[in-house]
């Protein structure tokens, strides 16, 4: 493929070009070099999990070899192999939510001085909801309680996990009949690496419905635990303007790019970064200034609530190196290519990993607790201001026009937007003028052009009057493409026009990174109590066009099972069987109301959405 054909940005083409010239290997060489990938893993049938095996399933060799040597045919070892796929997915968002849990708790305890509870309203309001009494407490004794509530969530409990009393009584009853109410967070994922033991669960449909469990535990426990306490902890996302792409970058001042998924590390370095004694020994250093930006989900927690200029998505992540101006990247955990510290080693930028769970071979390792963040946070800006002294200003070059874009669309700040209650937004949705709120969410893939069919997907929305709400790398994009700003409304069909007009946003709403999906599960449990219906009545609807992660499946598995018709731009590895393939493309419908689409192609699945919206619209009578 031609450089022009790898990705829709000129930010983007023009490091891949330098990169080609300075002899920098990318994801895209890589791939190349993968290509064509095994037919036997594209279609979900090998299987690695004992050693009678490994084995790879042919079911249409006259015969031969369409049983392992356990004897689980196509169907079981597609299952066993997707279920732990959605496990792991659900177990990255959930245990990242876990570690905002446990630095709830150590606020709570007195145990830490460097993070506290940025808003204490929405502490108040959680513990209300959860049923934590905290009329007599402190601030640290509320969030004490509340912590405990929320690590029980991730154990025992056998009544459906905390914040799944937010789905509608149907939704809850239809997960109740078909057993998959999301019980503990740990539990569901431990529980799918049992029954996807060998000579356990072996039947393909019932592994299917234990990962839709799992996907409903991350999506209503870990993901939107995570997202809530975030709020508590750095404060709830409020509508502000930033900046995106390659151009935030600044050739006079040190560079420190954030990436990953926690807050709890991106946090401490914006405070860092702001510390007067480090400004002066980068100007000391020769530099104008210290410049923080973010990549992909960390770089998504601070530009919604602190508006902290975004580099760049999944796939600019190495070019965003090969820009030779970062001096420094620090990184947590969640889609950090290891090939990150290579690239970094072909410039003066130094690599530093910071979480217990992700080292990275090659990189500097400087550990993050609750107790040392902040000392640490300024250890790292340290090593940055060192690391400038050796740019090579022959080698730095870095594209010119940052867009602007506007983020922070809580459902907090949505409902504020709205005047306090849901009743604008049914209004619209019932006169026609929004004709349905399609979520477009997570990564980007190499197998795909570079944000092609984020941007025209989005485009073709509006202007079916479809309200879009941006999560994860989708957002970069679509910032990049001018939707995040209020006049992008004219690009927008006719209500949904007049909507973004009168309100003064966008039709394209960034609500948040991956976690953040949770938001988007919330405001479809709010908008069908309003209307005393299903989430599967709704006309709604969510896409991952680019995806290529295990959370990112996670995150459509969870959107199908709580009703919401998803459209993937590429299949899940799980072709192989027919009938687990008929179960995600039709089956889901008749047991949760809820089915996937696939489509790479932008404008179909435009379509594909928008016929679902049609059919929702119809049902509500509208
Ligand atoms: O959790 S969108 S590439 S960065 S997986 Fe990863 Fe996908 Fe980006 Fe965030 Ni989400």
């Amino acid at each position: 493929r031609s450089i022009e054909e790898l990705s829709l940005w000129e930010d983007a083409q023009r490091m891949i070009a330098k990169a080609q010239r300075e002899g920098v290997e990318t994801v895209w060489d890589r791939l190349e070099e993968q290509t064509p990938h095994c037919t036997f893993c594209e279609q979900g049938l090998t299987c690695q999990k004992c050693v009678m095996g490994p084995c790879r399933i042919n079911p249409k060799d006259n015969g031969k070899k369409q049983r392992g040597v356990c004897g689980a045919g196509a169907d079981l070892t597609v299952a066993r192999n997707f279920g732990r796929f959605i496990a792991a997915g659900a177990a990255s968002h959930s245990d990242h939510g876990r570690d905002l849990v446990e630095v709830l708790e150590a606020v709570g305890q007195g145990k830490t001085t460097d993070y506290a509870v940025r808003d204490e309203d929405k502490l108040r309001r959680l513990a209300d909801e959860v049923g934590v009494e905290h009329g007599d407490k402190s601030v640290q004794e509320t969030a004490a309680a509340l912590a405990e509530v929320f690590m029980d969530d991730y154990s025992f409990r056998r009544n459906g996990v905390s914040f799944a009393a937010r789905a509608p009584e149907k939704r809850r009853r239809v997960w109740e009949e078909t057993g998959i109410t999301p019980r503990g967070v740990d539990r569901d994922v431990v529980e799918m690496m049992h029954r996807t033991h060998m000579g356990v669960d072996s039947d393909a449909t019932s592994i299917c419905l234990h990962s839709a469990r799992v996907a409903l535990t991350d999506g209503w426990g870990g993901s939107m635990i995570a997202t809530e306490l975030s709020d508590t902890l750095f404060g709830t996302p409020q509508p502000r303007q930033s900046t995106a792409n390659l151009s935030v970058l600044k050739e006079d001042q040190i560079n420190i790019l954030v990436h990953g998924h926690s807050p709890i590390v991106s946090e401490m370095l914006l405070t860092a970064v702001q510390d007067p004694d480090l400004l002066q020994e980068a100007r000391d250093a020769g530099a104008a200034g210290i410049n923080l930006a973010g990549l992909c989900c960390t770089g998504n927690e601070l530009l919604m609530r602190q508006g902290v200029p975004m580099a760049g998505n999944h796939l600019m992540t190495e070019l965003a190196l090969i820009t030779g101006a970062v001096e420094l990247m620090v990184v947590d955990y969640q889609c950090i290519m290891p090939s990150l510290v290579t690239i970094a080693g072909c410039y003066h930028t130094q690599f530093v990993s910071t979480s217990e769970k992700a080292h990275f071979t090659g990189a500097t390792h400087v550990e993050f607790t609750y107790t040392n963040a902040i000392e640490q946070a300024r250890n790292v800006v340290r090593m940055a201001i060192e690391a400038y002294r050796n740019r090579d200003p022959q080698r730095v070059e870095i594209p010119e026009g940052p867009m602007q874009l506007t983020t922070g669309f809580s459902n907090e700040a949505i409902l504020e937007a709205l005047g306090g209650t849901p009743d604008p937004l049914l209004d619209a949705l019932k006169n026609g003028s929004v004709r349905g709120v399609v979520g477009i969410v997570g990564c980007n893939n190499p197998k795909l052009k570079h944000d092609h069919c984020h941007v025209n997907l989005a485009r073709e929305l509006i202007k079916k009057d479809v309200l879009v709400l941006a999560t994860g790398c989708a957002t970069v994009a679509l910032g990049k493409a001018g939707l995040l700003m209020p006049d992008a409304a004219g690009e927008a069909g006719s209500g949904l026009q007049s909507v973004c007009q009168s309100l003064g946003i966008p039709p394209v709403l960034h609500v948040g990174s991956c976690v953040d999906n949770a938001r988007i599960l919330h405001l479809c449990g709010v908008l069908a109590n309003a209307l005393g219906v299903d989430i599967s009545d709704l006309p709604v609807a969510a896409s991952a066009p680019e995806w290529y992660s295990e959370k990112a499946a996670a995150i459509g598995l969870y959107a199908v099972a709580s009703g919401i018709y998803t459209h993937l731009g590429l299949p899940p590895n799980i072709q192989g069987s027919q009938m687990v393939t008929d179960l995600a493309l039709n089956g889901l419908n008749d047991v949760v109301g809820a089915a996937f689409g696939v489509s790479p192609d932008p404008f179909e699945a435009a379509d594909m959405i928008d016929a679902r919206i049609r059919e929702k619209r119809k049902g509500l009578g509208l």
